[in-house]
């Protein structure tokens, strides 16, 4: 017999994946690795013989546990496989998944409430960062159902508001990691002719290099199957990350998620700045949460790529900043002094979530046990 393990398939925001209760899983980090792998069915382009969704944004895994810290009342990793990698990896956060944290957390017992709405603050054990978490509920669970809506999920569903606390610097050592808000930077590769490129790194949640698409020759308004089948972009983009990962201190990437490759262009659909976010291979069909967060900083920043290109809001809407994407906007809100580098903003933005199946996940004997 195979060994079963208790697991939930969640969507969280435009993400889905296996959520588990790290209690059932191998507390020894590389057989759970394998665990997670032969669950998903990767190494495989389709994941054919996993749950797996043979996307990056489907290949994506919650591990939920109780938190012992006081004033924490829970514990989230976030597990990144790659459909066609090897790998498991628990390096950067994940937003959208994070979103789906604290419903699994209800639906499983880990954690009670009542009333109509609560507030959870969870621990995403990646990087150390702390996220309040507000969600309606009917009858201590996730209500089922509401008006929330988000670009890239059909329909609308309860709301589950994420503020988060502490986001500069989550991978990388500081929100600017090469201290500057804007590098030039020359890349050469097979391929391509040689080129040089304004690119700002910087991490609010996520390390990020953002250029500005008509650098590269693109327009940035490309849909995400153009921009996928861009080989010689995409070769391009990919060795201009690995050369800006050196300049952010983060050595050789290229077999991690991260830094995520983010394209600008000047908004065309009442947002502040234009959108599409390679994660970090193909490009996303929306724009991850914290990516959001990350280039919606960015777009505050004096002299970072987006200066000049984003429509900066003003005045009382200053803090609310709208991020364009492929399938919509993501609006991401930084409260306190959003405009000041020096002190990031803390950021609240809405996502919406959901359990789609509860069961079993079955993994190969020869690969664990269990408990
Ligand atoms: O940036 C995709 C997603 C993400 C990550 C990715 C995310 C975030 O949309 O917080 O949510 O960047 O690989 O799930």
């Amino acid at each position: 017999m195979p060994t079963a393990i208790p697991c939930l398939l969640m969507r969280g925001g435009t993400s889905k994946g296996p959520f588990f209760n790290a209690a059932h899983l191998p507390q020894d980090v590389a057989t759970r690795d394998r665990v997670l792998l032969a669950a998903m069915g990767s190494p495989d382009r389709r994941q054919i013989d996993g749950i797996g969704g043979g996307h990056p944004l489907t290949s994506k895994i919650g591990i939920v546990s109780e938190s012992t810290q006081a004033g924490v009342d829970l514990e989230f990793l976030f597990a990144q496989v790659q459909p066609d990698g090897n790998t498991v990896d628990t390096r950067p956060n994940c937003g959208n998944m994070l979103a789906a944290a604290v419903p699994f957390a209800l639906a499983t017992g880990m954690l009670q409430a009542e009333g109509e709405s609560a507030t959870f603050r969870v621990l995403a054990r990646n990087t150390g960062m702390l996220a309040d978490v507000t969600l309606a509920l009917s009858a201590g669970q996730l209500a089922d159902g509401g008006s929330a809506c988000i670009d890239g999920v059909p329909g609308t569903a309860a709301a589950i508001e994420i503020c988060f606390l502490e986001t500069a610097g989550s991978v990388c050592k500081s929100l600017l990691p090469t201290g500057r808000p804007r590098d030039r930077i020359a890349v050469a590769g097979e391929g391509y002719a040689p080129f040089s490129i304004d690119i700002t790194c910087i991490d609010n949640g996520m390390p990020l290099v953002i250029f500005n698409a008509a650098d590269l020759g693109a327009s940035g308004y490309e849909s995400v199957a153009e921009l996928d089948a861009n080989t010689e972009l995409r070769r391009r983009i990919e060795a201009l990350r690995l050369q800006a990962a050196q300049a952010m201190g983060l050595g050789d990437v290229a077999a991690k998620n991260y830094p995520k490759m983010t394209m600008v262009a000047p908004p065309r659909q009442s947002g502040a700045i234009c959108t599409r976010s390679f994660i970090p291979h193909v490009c996303h069909e929306s724009i991850g949460v914290l990516a959001a967060v990350t280039v919606g900083t960015a777009v505050h920043l004096p002299g970072s790529v987006c200066d000049g290109l984003a429509l900066r809001p003003k005045g009382a809407d200053a803090a609310t900043v709208p991020i364009e994407h492929p399938s919509g906007l993501m609006t991401v809100r930084l409260t306190g002094r959003a405009t000041q580098v020096d002190a990031p903003p803390q950021v609240a933005l809405l996502r919406t979530a959901r359990v789609l199946m509860r069961g079993e996940v079955m993994v190969p004997k020869a690969i664990w046990g269990g408990q």
